[in-house]
This record gives C-alpha cells, structure tokens and sequence, in this order.
C-alpha cells in the first residue's frame, strides 16, 4: 500500500499539555510518527496541494492564526508553547480580538492544544500527506495510508483542540468530493469522537460521517459523539454515532463498526475516509477500550470487504510501544502483504 509522511510533521513537539488539573509530558509526541514510520518501513514524501484544498475545509481566518500565533506569543514576552486559558463560552461576537490570549481562546475549544512555532509547518505536512494519500486513491490506488501527524479530527473549521489542528480526514473527503464523488464517507474508529469532523460536515447531506467512539458521557470530548446526534437540514441523517462503554472489545466493537459500514453502504458513498486511532488499544494509557494488536486486522477486512476506495488517516494512538504493530496490523486487513513491510 503507499503510504505518505512528510518530516516536517516531527517538528511539532509541545513540551506539556494541561491534564487532569495539572501539566504532564505531551502525549502526541513525534516519537509516535517515529514508531510508525519504521514499522510501515518508511513512506513517500507528499506533494504539495497547497493552501486551497486546506481552505476548502478551515476557514481563512483561522488558518492565519495558526500561521502567526507563535510570532504573536513570542512579540507578547512569552517563552515556551501558546496554550489558551480563556474562551468565549457566552458568544462568538466578532470582537477586535487583539492580545494573542484572546484568540488563543477564540480559536481552541480546549487547554489541551498548545501551539509552537513548528505547529503550522508539521500541521502542513499532515494535511500534504492526506491529500497525497487521496490522490493516489483517485488516481486508481484501492487504498493508501495517510501517516497524519498531528492528527487531525478534533479540529473543526474555525478551532483546534484534542492534539488537532487541521482535520486531514475532512481535507481528504473534500478534496475527493471535488474529484467528482458525488457521496463521501467518513468512517471514524478512533477511540475520541471526531467532534470537529461532525461540525464540518453537521449541515451536509453529501458527506456522511460515522463513529465509533467512547461514550462522550464518560470521555473526551463531552460535547459531541451522543448517540442522539444526527446532523442538521440537508446534513439529517448523514451524521452516525456509536458510542460504547469503558472495557469494549473486538465483538462489540465489530458490531458497532459494521452497523457503521451499513449505514455508510445506505448512503451510497463512493469514496471512503478512515480516520483511524490505534487508541482502542487495550494498552493505550489515556483510552479505556480493550482491542489487541489482531483486532486490528479483522476490523481492517471488515472495512475493505466493502470495497470503497480508501484514504486510511492516522489519527490518536499513544502507546508508543506498540502503535507499530497496531498500525501494521490496520494496514495488513487491506493488503496481507503490508503485514510483512
Ligand atoms: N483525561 C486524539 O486521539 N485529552 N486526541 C484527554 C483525558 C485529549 C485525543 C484527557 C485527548 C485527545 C486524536
Ligand atoms: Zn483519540
């Protein structure tokens, strides 16, 4: 399977995040890319797209943002990594919105997301190497692996948050969807909900998008990814949310995911986007689900027994041990000979 991965997506590499009401080591380390990348045996470098196919997706406003916070963090006397401390809970006014802390605020939707001077560069790169992955798809590929790092779901199109800043599986629906697929699809089994891949597409009816996820009454992030959210006017019905409880195995997983593809088959996608975590590890030491490294491999067949072209995205996964073989196993369900790279 090709596969895409861009260097400068290690560049990103806050030193803290804010956790359970204290500062502990960032989980989303580029260790994590490190690991993947040699266990999938390297990858190509991607094409540039350049900005549009982000801007179809993200609004302009905040793209800028992304691209001037740390000068802006930096010409305001402060050291170390942006992290937001204020938000706009009561309403999105347009104020003049002038000290770095208040547009921190205005575009997180959590204190968990900090923002370096590398941000943008690695957040680029893992937006390249989805569109990348994509291309090679619509250009005949069955499938190909976007290795996103940052990844990219919790981002939605005017916010960052949950590790996320540009929503690489949104990029690559939109960009297969202005190839011509009249019906896109995102399947999304990260162990989080996909809460900024739900806003983008909440109010659209030609990209459909189904998760499987922890149950937001018990997890990260909270807000979304409630079974009873369904998108809203032309987007009612093209929304799907499968949460499930603490201790989940392959068996109930399985089941959630193939109540998923049917849904996705209802549709009448013709263009599939995997977000895929390696966080329902049973191993994984912020998630509580239970999958072993072989799930991976019957969830993947599952998924291609449908038969879509597929853009594969790397999303959350924090077992830095083992993501290797979690994300090989993925790989293998779509192509056995992936299983020996
Ligand atoms: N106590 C992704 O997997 N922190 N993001 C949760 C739990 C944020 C995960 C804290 C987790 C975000 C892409
Ligand atoms: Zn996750």
């Amino acid at each position: 399977m090709k596969r895409f991965f861009s260097p400068a997506q290690l560049a990103h590499a806050p030193a803290h995040e804010l956790h359970n009401g204290g500062f502990t080591n960032y989980a989303e380390t580029p260790a994590r890319a490190a690991a993947i990348l040699a266990a999938i045996g390297g990858a190509e470098e991607p094409a540039d797209h350049g900005d549009a196919p982000i801007l179809a997706v993200h609004d302009a406003e905040y793209v800028r943002f992304l691209r001037q916070a740390p000068a802006a963090w930096a010409a305001a006397g402060r050291s170390g990594d942006a992290i937001p401390y204020a938000f706009p809970v009561v309403g999105r006014r347009p104020l003049r919105l002038d000290r770095i802390d208040a547009q921190m605020g205005r575009y997180s939707f959590d204190a968990t997301t900090p923002i370096t001077a590398q941000t943008w560069a690695s957040a680029y790169g893992s937006a390249q190497s989805a569109l990348a992955a994509t291309h090679a798809v619509l250009a005949g590929e069955r499938a190909a692996f976007a290795l996103c790092r940052p990844p990219g779901h919790h981002a939605g199109a005017d916010y960052c948050g949950g590790y996320c800043h540009l929503n690489v599986a949104a990029i690559a629906a939109q960009a297969a969807r202005d190839a011509g697929h009249a019906r896109v699809a995102i399947l999304d089994i990260d162990y989080h909900h996909g809460n900024g891949t739900q806003d983008i597409f909440w109010h659209r009816g030609d990209v459909f998008y189904a998760s499987v996820h922890a149950d937001p009454a018990t997890d990260y992030p909270f807000y979304w990814g409630h079974a009873d959210e369904i998108g809203e006017g032309e987007g009612e019905g093209a929304t799907i949310n499968l949460p499930l409880p603490h201790g989940t195995q392959l068996a109930a997983f399985r089941a959630a995911q193939a109540t998923a593809l049917d849904a996705i088959t209802r549709f009448g996608a013709t263009f599939l986007v995997v977000s895929f975590g390696a966080d329902t590890w049973e191993g994984d030491p912020i998630s509580h689900f239970a999958l072993r490294t072989q799930d991976y491999a019957v969830l993947a067949r599952d998924i291609a027994g449908f038969g879509l072209p597929t853009t594969i995205v790397m999303e959350g996964g924090y077992a830095v041990d083992a993501l290797g073989d979690n994300v090989v196993r993925f790989l293998s369900g779509f192509d056995p000979a992936d299983l020996g790279i």
